[in-house]
């Protein structure tokens, strides 16, 4: 029996054409269902007239589940019910429901002892929090269901009466009601909203592969993270997260209801849940469970230069040096796979001889190098003979019975072993290390080449590509590199996949593999990654459920290596994801193509990694794959300025798309960077809360604006913390662009009437070109900023300078943090640096800034020298400025009032020592009238 949930719900799905109680349970989420196969399942078979909203024909029948054998305090032994069986496996009979707080942090778990649990350190610390939330439980009949709580509202936010529990080895399902379709989150996918679609079924893919999103049009594919959870937005405004702590392949259906049905071949079902009750509060509660994002270096937040198919070392000198001659402010070159001798890690071709000259000259500009390094090693070269010195391990076959000895007798420092061999970039077969070693060699033989290496080449930051890990041609007979004049015929992987091997071929394979992007249709979880059969950790560990980690630990192996190796704390970027790789690592988007679809995608994609955890995100600006245009690089280039992992980067043989290309690109870049780089301050300062506290950077709107239903599917727009609101131009040939902003105090950044304050709603500005993107700053912020020069180390040494906008009451507050930019954190209880809380007060007749120091560092910064506030009233009497009390002289030269504007802009050399003492007070009156 399914309990009904309300005649409301009857009249919706009427509505929408369902007509029935509840959303439908997939019976038959395999292709190519029909009726005969439907019923030998014992599910129902209902088409419906109009199969656009992706309804189930073939769906479970009621009672699905189990029933509530016996409780012992907060366990629940459950034991299958009488209703419909599993078609995926022999259901556990018996199955246990554990439920405990952390905190704030409700923890449902469901399942058995002994299973599989993810190798994940969290630290699982917690938030004190105002809200509650508890488990209940209710039966009818057969069926056993519960649900979460919100215990201030009396709100169920989570409500699994929809029925459709599933548990058995490889299958296990969990089906729940939400309390509002405003949910954000789930990944890795490229979602064309940032809110979610409830007025259909869609399922979404999870498993880590090495797959470019496809954003041309809604399309569900799996690519290349893992990220269990969402937010999701209650009728009141109260939000909540769910993290779901699995890291088998996987996938989640979104359904009307709004519910969803999660569906996952292994492990258990562990459900944590956080109350918030704001958004802002969910993803500092779900950061302190995970971990708190890495603090990129200083020089991580300036603006890079990519590309894949340099000819060599002379071609990036000559874009590095069209952009620089350009006067675009820029810190990095990043170096793709070009610079290795055949694509060998730790190896540097004859076409890049005097790279580490250039490195040394481009430090000597201030400059960085973060060069590429792919997971998997040459099985017959000197680093993977020294890995084999160091007892390194690599993924491998369960037994010698299954290495394919053909490919194994090729390389005799691999002949006796078991490592699973594949085929990458380089020419021979690769190893891929195995980064959950407990015994720790595998880590420290990674360190020992990445010291090695730098010692030839002193790289700054690492960029970790093909962890999902990708793999050539897995179980093709005729791989892509046997037509490509630049990879030897390799002979590819082959899995067990033939005949029943529980691991690759499992009785339920995902989405990942039931719908396949790519343009092969015998698709395995096994495609274009290694057999799923292998293990790791000597045997401890099945591939089939440590896969999606792969990246992860490759992610935490890599930092701490970079770390020692350098001294510094760098940053590192991963292509794949898991939960709380975003304590190690940055992420950027993966191989879009070089569209406006993809343009558009990528503002939301940076959003939700922000949700992830994973702040340190970007897209490969101007497009990746596809030849780039004009237009559309230059209006990338401007948004891009404002994420924080900012890179040009291009696929092989497409024409150079860097802004020096074309001169408008150029102009609109230099414009865009140099912004960017007047607001690092700010931009590193939003860094180091995220780190600290768990805040996000590249923020959705609603996060600021809960309340506020026009903001809920604002994905287009995003804002800089809570003080910063972009609107980036993201469609071809506009010159205007259509906004909305919340209804607060609001001035404009960009040149359309910079500095005046703009209505709020629902508005239309003019964006040609040739202007920054709209840009506006909310009223009652203190922003730092710096003056701007053409790297990030340079203009650290440039005077600070504040901007202040003034809310209602003519108040502003901000904050600035500030290190050396580069010195690795242990904890910031013992971090060395500044923290200053701004803090301005005016009236008709004077102003007041208060600048205090919260926090003592040993770095020395420049000056203050710079204040320019918004919509000031009246004239300042220049004479009347008093610092802490005595009077100081303002440079009346380069300082002005606007009257027409309403600026008042205070420019004096040296004004203000922000270090002179523990709180500093400038003061001054206005022109009496
Ligand atoms: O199979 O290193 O996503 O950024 O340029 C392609 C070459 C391998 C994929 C990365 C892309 C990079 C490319 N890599």
């Amino acid at each position: 029996m399914k309990p009904k949930r309300s005649i409301f719900y009857f009249f919706a799905f009427c509505f929408i054409g369902l007509c029935e109680a509840g959303p439908r349970i997939n019976c038959y989420p395999e292709p190519s269902a029909n009726q005969n196969l439907c019923e030998s399942r014992g599910c129902i078979w209902g088409p419906t007239q109009d199969t656009s909203d992706g309804t189930p024909w073939c769906y479970f029948k009621d009672g699905v589940g189990y029933n509530l054998a016996s409780q012992n305090g907060s366990t629940y032994n459950l034991r299958k019910n009488n209703g419909p069986k599993n078609p995926w496996g022999e259901d556990f009979q018996n199955i246990q429901i554990r439920t405990s707080t952390i905190g704030s942090v409700l923890n449902v778990k469901i399942g058995l002892d002994g299973r599989y649990e993810p190798p994940v350190d969290f630290p699982r610390a917690t938030l004190a929090s105002s809200e509650t939330l508890s488990f209940t439980t209710a039966s009818s009949d057969d069926l056993f269901w519960f649900s979460v709580i919100r215990n201030s509202t009396n709100r169920k936010i989570f409500d699994t009466s929809l029925g459709g529990l599933i548990f058995s080895d490889q299958f296990l399902q969990l089906s729940t009601y939400l309390p509002s379709e405003n949910m954000y989150g789930w990944g890795e996918n490229a979602h064309q909203s940032l809110k979610h679609n409830f007025s259909r079924y869609l399922t979404w893919g999870m498993l880590a592969r090495d797959q470019p999103p496809n954003s041309l049009n809604l399309d569900t594919m799996n690519l290349y993270g893992v990220h269990p959870f969402y937010m999701c937005l209650e009728p009141d405004g109260n939000a909540h997260g769910v993290f779901i702590f699995n890291s088998n392949p996987q996938e989640v259906t979104t359904a009307p209801g709004p519910s969803l049905i999660y569906r996952t071949i292994g492990g258990n079902l562990d459900i944590y849940f956080f109350p918030g009750p704001t958004p802002a509060l969910v993803t500092q509660q779900y950061l302190e469970f995970i971990g708190k994002p890495f603090l990129p270096a200083y020089w991580a937040l300036g603006y890079q230069l990519s590309r894949y198919g340099y000819s060599g070392l002379d071609e990036m000198k000559q874009r590095v040096g069209a952009v620089r001659d350009a006067g675009i402010p820029l810190d990095i070159a990043v170096s793709d796979i070009d610079y290795m001798n055949r694509y060998k890690d730790f190896s540097t071709n004859d076409k890049w001889s005097g790279f580490e000259d250039y490195v040394n000259q481009m430090h000597g500009w201030n400059m960085k190098l973060i060069p590429i390094f792919d997971p998997a090693v040459e099985a017959d070269y000197l680093p993977f003979q020294r890995a084999q010195s160091f007892g390194a391990k690599f993924i491998e076959w369960e037994t010698y019975s299954q290495v394919q000895t053909d490919i194994q007798k090729l390389y005799p420092m691999a002949n006796k072993t078991k490592i699973m061999l594949g085929v990458v970039w380089p020419d021979n077969h690769v190893a891929f290390p195995d980064f959950l070693d407990s015994t720790g060699r595998t880590q420290a033989w990674w360190r020992t080449e990445l010291e090695l290496y730098h010692s030839k080449l002193t790289f700054d930051g690492i960029w970790i590509d093909m962890n999902e890990p990708a793999n050539f041609g897995t179980n093709e007979q005729h791989p892509w590199y046997f037509d490509s004049a630049d990879h030897p015929d390799d002979a590819p992987l082959f899995c067990p996949t033939n005949g029943s091997n529980r691991w690759d071929l499992p009785p339920y394979q995902t989405h990942a593999v039931y719908y396949y992007g790519g343009n092969q249709n015998n698709a395995y979880l096994s495609s274009k990654t290694l057999c799923l059969a292998g293990v790791q950790n000597n045997g401890s560990y099945r591939f089939y459920d440590t896969k999606n980690l792969y990246g992860l630990t490759e992610a935490i192996s890599t930092q701490q290596a970079l770390l020692d190796v350098t001294g510094k704390r760098g940053a590192v970027v991963s292509r794949s994801t898991f939960p709380s790789a975003g304590r190690y690592a940055g992420h950027w988007l993966g191989d879009n193509t070089a569209r406006w679809e993809d343009l558009r995608t990528s503002v939301i994609g940076a959003q939700e990694f922000n949700l992830f955890g994973i702040p340190y995100v970007g897209s490969d600006v101007c497009g990746f794959l596809g030849t780039s245009n004009e237009e559309l690089c230059l209006r990338w280039q401007q948004m891009g300025a404002f994420h924080s992992f900012f890179r040009n980067h291009n696929t092989l043989r497409e024409p150079a798309q860097d802004p020096a290309v074309w001169p408008s690109v150029a102009a609109a870049t230099k414009t865009a960077n140099l912004f960017r780089y007047q607001y690092l301050p700010y931009l590193f300062s939003l860094h180091f809360q995220a780190s600290q506290s768990g805040l996000t950077v590249v923020r959705p709107v609603l996060f600021e604006y809960p309340s506020d239903s026009a903001t809920f599917d604002l994905g287009y727009q995003f804002m800089w913390g809570s003080n910063i609101m972009v609107a980036p131009v993201v469609y071809q040939g506009a010159v205007t662009t259509n906004l909305y902003l919340p209804n607060d105090v609001w001035y404009s950044l960009f040149n359309y009437m910079y500095g005046s304050r703009i209505d709020p709603g629902y508005i239309t500005v003019p964006s040609p070109t040739t202007s920054r993107i709209p840009v506006f700053v909310r009223g009652g912020s203190a922003i730092p900023r710096q003056t701007p020069t053409t790297t990030t180390t340079m203009s650290r040494f440039n005077p600070f300078e504040l901007l202040i906008a003034p809310c209602q009451l003519g108040k502003a507050v901000g904050v600035l943090y500030w290190d050396d930019g580069q010195r690795i954190v242990d904890s910031f209880d013992t971090h060395d640096y500044h923290q200053f809380d701004f803090n301005f007060v005016s009236t008709s007749s004077d102003a007041q800034l208060t600048i205090t120091r919260t926090r003592k560092g040993s770095v020395t910064l420049p000056t203050l020298d710079i204040i320019e506030i918004f919509n000031y009233p009246s004239p300042p009497n220049f004479r009347s400025f008093l610092l802490n009390g005595k009077s100081v002289n303002v440079n009346v030269q380069s300082s002005t009032y606007s009257g027409i504007t309403k600026t008042l802009y205070i420019s004096t050399q040296f004004l203000i020592d922000l270090t002179s003492a523990d709180v500093i007070t400038l003061s001054w009156s206005n022109v009496a009238k």
